[in-house]
């Protein structure tokens, strides 16, 4: 993409509204636009971002089992009413009327939706387990938005939902979820701690946040130290075994780690205790048949009998994490994109666009990384060198190459290490050998 031609609306001054470091980022870097209080528009470098993040979710709810489908956002209120849930989720869930007068809402989460499309079909023991999940927007007319994407009021989940005959295998597919989970975020260059929580308005008794320590986090929360050095993403854990993952789940969740709610002073030594602030990126929960039962979600088992399914529920904030990992991964200049999720690989910068010994140089670079597949955001601007520096940094691409007169003369670039800061003078061949691997 040329600098020149793509829609990346950076804003030098910091906006007043935004409190948060992500939340800034997001705005000058041209990630995003508020449209009303909650509400955003992805502009193209942010929706770049949102994909990636959304790709990596399914790619590893996919490796884990659980199926995708796509519901709508707009939902009957008959739903809600056959579930018990239309009076209790109050002023959170946005009404509306359809022109036959017909009560309809949007969407804040699909529990009863995805168990009436479970009910309908599948009758038999033989067609469990099941795990079906979409990525889809939400909304929730939360009482205060603020931090940007980190609490909207319409965002981006990914939410699944498992179906089993018994509680032993809802457990299994719980675990299953939670290793997905651990791996989701490590992908993404995160440490998510989970944590002990409650459950809400969801239900259920067993239930785990996935929390990134930040100090602007939302939520105070509550660990042992030991999970500050933990490595996390059960590494050569397979889902088919069944055992190994249960240990590992027993393992991890047997250190302290608990949400405000559940924290238990008298459950843990003090001084191993680590006081935090907390972003939550996703939540999981065991509500066995909290749905399945008033919705009439049965099977026959292998004795013929009706058997109510047990459930549970899965969520990640897709649309929150972008703002979880600018806060994670940031510094005085701007956001320091994890190569993962970064929307562009390499920045290229040309110091001097008239001068065309330089032009012909990016022009080449720029056609060998499209060629090899690299994402690259060649900055061809006629601007000031300073303000092209500034504005990589700001948005924070994993890579800057520079091709300017005097490096030319030795037929070198300057590499540069976002993350790092180190740079270097390599030949330009060198230098798209590096960025190519
Ligand atoms: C689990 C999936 C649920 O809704 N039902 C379906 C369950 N859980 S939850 O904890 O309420 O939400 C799941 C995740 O969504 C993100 N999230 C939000 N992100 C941005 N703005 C919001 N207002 C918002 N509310 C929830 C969180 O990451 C949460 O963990």
């Amino acid at each position: 993409m040329r600098f020149s031609e793509y829609f990346l609306p950076t804003l030098r001054d910091v906006p007043k509204e935004a409190e948060i470091v992500s939340h800034r980022y997001m705005l000058r870097a041209g990630l995003v636009q508020q449209t009303s209080a909650g509400i955003y528009a992805w502009l193209p470098m942010g929706y770049k971002v949102l994909r990636k993040i959304e790709q990596i979710v399914r790619e590893e709810q996919d490796k884990s089992g659980a199926q995708e489908v796509l519901m709508p956002t707009i939902q009957s209120a008959d739903l809600w009413k056959k579930s018990g849930r239309y009076d209790d989720y109050g002023q959170e869930m946005l009404r509306i009327q359809d022109r036959h007068e017909r009560e309809m809402l949007f969407g804040p989460t699909n529990e009863e939706m995805i168990t009436e499309i479970f009910a309908t079909h599948v009758k038999s023991y033989r067609d469990l387990p099941k795990n079906l999940y979409h990525i889809q927007w939400k909304f929730r007319d939360e009482i205060r938005p603020r931090f940007g994407v980190m609490r909207g009021r319409e965002f981006l989940m990914k939410d699944a939902y498992s179906f089993d005959l018994t509680k032993e295998d809802a457990k299994y597919a719980y675990q299953k979820m939670f290793l997905a989970y651990l791996r989701t975020y490590k992908r993404m260059g995160l440490k998510a701690i989970p944590m002990a929580a409650d459950t809400g308005p969801i239900g259920g008794d067993l239930s785990h946040e996935f929390i990134i320590l930040a100090d602007t986090g939302e939520s105070e929360v509550f660990a042992h130290k030991d999970w500050l050095e933990k490595d996390i993403t059960g590494q050569g854990i397979q889902y088919s075994d069944r055992e190994g993952l249960n240990a590992y789940y027993e393992e991890l969740t047997s250190i302290y780690a608990a949400t405000d709610d559940k924290h238990d002073p008298s459950a843990i030594d003090a001084s191993n205790l680590v006081t935090a602030r907390g972003i939550e990126v996703g939540h999981i929960f065991y509500f066995g048949t909290k749905y399945s039962e008033p919705m009439n979600a049965r099977v026959q088992d292998s004795n013929g009998d009706m058997v109510t399914v047990h459930m549970g529920s899965y969520g990640v904030g897709v649309s929150r994490l972008i703002g979880a990992i600018i806060e994670a991964s940031h510094d005085s200049e701007g956001i320091i994109w994890p190569e993962e999720v970064a929307p562009f690989k390499i920045g290229l910068i040309n110091l001097k666009v008239d001068d065309a010994g330089c032009r012909e140089a990016c022009e080449k670079i720029y056609a060998d990384c499209q060629e090899q597949g690299i994402e690259v955001l060649y900055d061809d601007r006629d601007e000031r060198a300073g303000t092209k520096f500034k504005d990589m940094d700001l948005i924070g691409l994993p890579w800057q190459m520079t091709i300017g007169p005097k490096g030319l003369e030795k037929g070198v670039a300057e590499v540069k290490n976002r993350k790092t800061g180190e740079k270097s003078e390599v030949s330009i061949e060198a230098a798209m050998t590096k960025l190519a691997a």
